[in-house]
């Protein structure tokens, strides 16, 4: 089936008890056992949900997966990929993930005995001269959160294969409508579903999909033993939301693009960041690898103060964290969603105190234009 009609039918069918078309929610934290030993299935609610599962049908198709899991949260699921690792084991990780990644790596996962290796993955080469005997697995996020940096996932799966490595892919700032990682090999993908999957901010979760049996086995077993569970009614506002992600997406893209393009040549601004311009480093990359360029902007202003001035003065456009919602944000990385990347850090990747990150909503294009363009005057 095509992407939209399995955004609206994948995994779900009419309710068993009343035929009603939309997937019911769920609400129950236990299920009756008629007689001892018998059940439908279904024993207790972090275990099995019918709305839960239906959204893990539904997004594991959207992604070409064989299997999908949630969880409470984006972090969640990347704390559920950690517990695939054991006490001295390596990894290597692109060295400009969300900040909540590299909090949760850093300075939660190490004290657990796991070693990581930040590089730029964006040069394949960098990923395999880290490579070491303890090494087990590759993350990456394909565009960055906020520099929006490439990585060539064919390279690095047909890498990682050639060294038994697990490859993890943070997929959430395309969504499954403009790229499927697991088609090109990685074994792994994940979403914070906060964003464009459920893209309307007003669900916290996230999910997991893959092809490989034990790596599944292993993560269900995972999320009913952490219990870090999505609630059954963000399952529910999560699958009524991607019934309509195509054209959200379509959108989010063409207010992004059209968005990159007026503010490009802007004298206020030192550079604009969009994959979809010809002169991003991995624009060839971008149209091969995705289907189209996303809904993520990130400028850069010549000081910390011109982008404090732009934050203020923005009335379309609202600042906050997050992304990925209909309507447009935009927030400060380096003090914001990347507070916990120490300084040094930021400074050897790039994240300037000028770096304003648009997250572009589906809003009428010409407001947001003329917003940005009076907060920049
Ligand atoms: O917020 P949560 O649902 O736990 O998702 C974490 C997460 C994971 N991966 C990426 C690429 C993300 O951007 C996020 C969350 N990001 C923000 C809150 C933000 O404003 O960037």
């Amino acid at each position: 089936m095509g992407f939209s009609t399995d955004a609206i039918h994948a995994g779900q069918q009419p309710d068993e008890a009343t035929n009603a078309v939309i997937t019911p929610i769920y609400m129950t934290s236990t299920y009756a056992q008629p007689e001892y030993g018998t059940s439908k299935g279904y024993k207790y609610g972090r275990t099995a949900n019918l709305t839960r599962f239906s959204l893990e049908r539904n997004i594991a198709t959207l992604e070409k997966a064989r299997y999908g899991l949630a969880f409470s949260s984006g972090v969640a699921a990347v704390h559920s990929i950690c517990t695939l690792l054991k006490n001295g084991d390596h990894v290597i990780v692109g060295d400009n993930v969300y900040g909540g990644t590299y909090r949760l790596f850093q300075f939660v996962m190490k004290d657990f005995g796991l070693d990581f290796t930040w590089v730029d993955t964006s040069d394949v080469a960098n990923i395999k001269s880290a490579i070491k005997e303890n090494t087990k697995l590759i993350y990456v996020e394909t565009p960055t959160n906020p520099l929006l940096t490439l990585t060539d996932l064919k390279a690095v799966s047909s890498l990682a294969k050639e060294n038994d490595l697990i490859t993890v892919c943070d997929n959430t700032f395309m969504s499954p409508y403009f790229q499927n990682p697991l088609i090109h090999g990685i074994d792994i993908t994940l979403h914070s579903t906060t964003k464009y999957l459920n893209g309307h901010s007003d669900v916290i979760g996230g999910i997991v999909v893959t092809n490989n049996e034990k790596i599944f086995e292993r993560l269900k077993y995972i999320q009913n033993a952490l219990g870090a569970v999505p609630s059954p009614f963000d399952c529910w506002l999560t699958l009524r939301s991607t019934k309509t992600l195509a054209v959200r997406m379509d959108r989010h893209n063409t207010n992004a693009m059209a968005i990159a393009n007026a503010l490009k040549s802007n004298p206020a601004i030192n550079r604009v960041i969009y994959p979809g311009l010809p002169d991003h480093p991995h624009h060839e990359l971008a149209k091969k690898q995705m289907n189209g360029f996303g809904g993520m902007v990130s400028i850069e202003l010549p000081s910390f103060e011109d982008a404090k001035r732009l934050m203020n003065h923005v009335k379309v456009f609202t600042l906050a964290e997050s992304l990925g919602g209909v309507e447009s944000l935009l927030c400060h990385p380096a003090s914001m969603t990347h507070a916990s990347v120490p300084k040094e850090v930021k400074d050897k990747i790039g994240l300037t105190d000028g770096i304003v990150r648009l997250s572009v909503g589906i809003e009428d294009v010409e407001d947001l234009i003329s917003d940005l363009t009076y907060a920049i005057k």
